[in-house]
């Protein structure tokens, strides 16, 4: 074997190894901090306000984190990565967990040796095109120049997309979603694809978006959610519980603006006190307070408030719950028991 590559897979497995101590809660208890790997910014997901404070859906998930383990939302480092740099920034150790529209795949599960903790968002790939290319479906793109970032599943989607349906394009490889806009604004690509959730969400900052149109066709599953490295089990739940805990707020009607006072004068709902904390131990059950949960829905609110006050209908970035509607209404957010 050819020895530079055999000493960079070693280096980046010693890397890996380094990173994932099983002891993920101690050290972002120790340093008083989450470090959360988000992106480098799209709206209604993860953007810094004009004050400078991250806001959005995806950084709702790591403010929940910090609350449940820290007691502090604020208690977050945000750490903006690309499509590319992410996974080398969970493997190190940079990060504690990455929430940034990242797709649960069997070789990022497997051979990349990470662990999603859930679902927050079900979406697919999508096309954006100007209304005035004159097209009306992705079957007419043959031979179009597509606007891309790289190391994403967008890539190889278009790839297979392509192929199957025996068309040629001309990717334009780009690195950040930023970057990705300007040159599709500018004419650099005929064609911008991504998730379409970020379609949404970037077109609704366009200056004219009436200019530009979602193409219908849907190309792809792509289940987002938060991960962290493979080897800390304990860290794993405690990020993964956290997901749920929002996604079962919701179902229960807990919201951020009766938590307090469902935890303080307990009903007679007995997964509602077991989730806030006020009966059983689930909280001491995974190293934290008993309130972990609570402290998560005071801090961002429940799943759907969530949605609806970051990137839902009600939002320029007006996206439906659809899949991301819970079971009771016909959508795929269900969030196991707690007892
Ligand atoms: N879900 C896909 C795509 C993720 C992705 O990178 N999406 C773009 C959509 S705009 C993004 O988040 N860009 C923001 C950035 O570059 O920081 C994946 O996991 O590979």
């Amino acid at each position: 074997m050819n020895k530079s590559v055999l000493f960079g897979t070693l280096a980046f497995a010693g890397l890996a190894a380094a990173g994932a101590s099983a002891a993920t809660l101690d050290d972002v208890k120790a340093r008083g901090t989450l470090n959360c790997g988000v992106t480098t910014g799209v709206p209604g997901f993860a953007e810094p306000d004009s004050d400078g404070v991250w806001q959005g859906f995806d950084v709702a998930v790591c403010r929940a984190v910090a609350a449940a383990v820290l007691g502090d939302s604020d208690a977050v480092t945000f750490v903006p990565t690309t499509g590319k740099t992410r996974f080398t920034s969970l493997a190190s150790g940079e990060i504690d967990m990455l929430a940034r529209n990242t797709t649960w795949t069997f070789s990022r599960d497997t051979d990349l040796k990470f662990d999603f903790t859930g679902v927050n968002y079900y979406d697919g790939q999508g096309f954006m095109v100007p209304t005035d290319l004159g097209v009306a479906s992705a079957t007419e793109l043959d031979g179009a120049t597509v606007c891309i970032q790289t190391g994403t599943t967008t890539e190889l989607n278009l790839a297979d997309y392509f192929r199957i349906n025996g068309m040629s394009y001309e990717p334009v490889p780009i690195e950040t979603g930023a970057e990705a806009v300007q040159q599709f604004l500018a004419g650099a690509c005929d064609v911008y694809t991504t998730d379409r959730s970020a379609l949404a969400a970037q077109r609704a900052g366009f200056e004219n978006p009436d200019n530009y149109m979602l193409l219908p066709e849907v190309v792809s599953k792509e289940p987002l959610g938060p991960l962290v490295r493979h080897g800390d089990s304990e860290w794993f739940d405690i990020v993964k519980w956290t997901l749920y805990a929002l996604i079962a707020a919701e179902e229960y009607g807990v919201t951020q603006a009766n938590v307090e006072e469902l935890a303080s004068a307990p009903g007679d709902n007995p997964e509602v006190n077991r989730l806030l904390g006020t009966e059983g131990e689930l909280g001491a059950m995974m190293g934290v307070s008993n309130s972990w949960a609570k402290d998560a829905i005071a801090a961002v609110g429940n799943f759907g408030e969530i949605f609806d006050t970051t990137i839902g209908e009600s939002t320029a970035i007006g996206l439906a719950r659809g899949l991301n509607a819970q079971y009771t209404d016909g959508g795929l957010m269900y969030a196991p028991p707690f007892r």
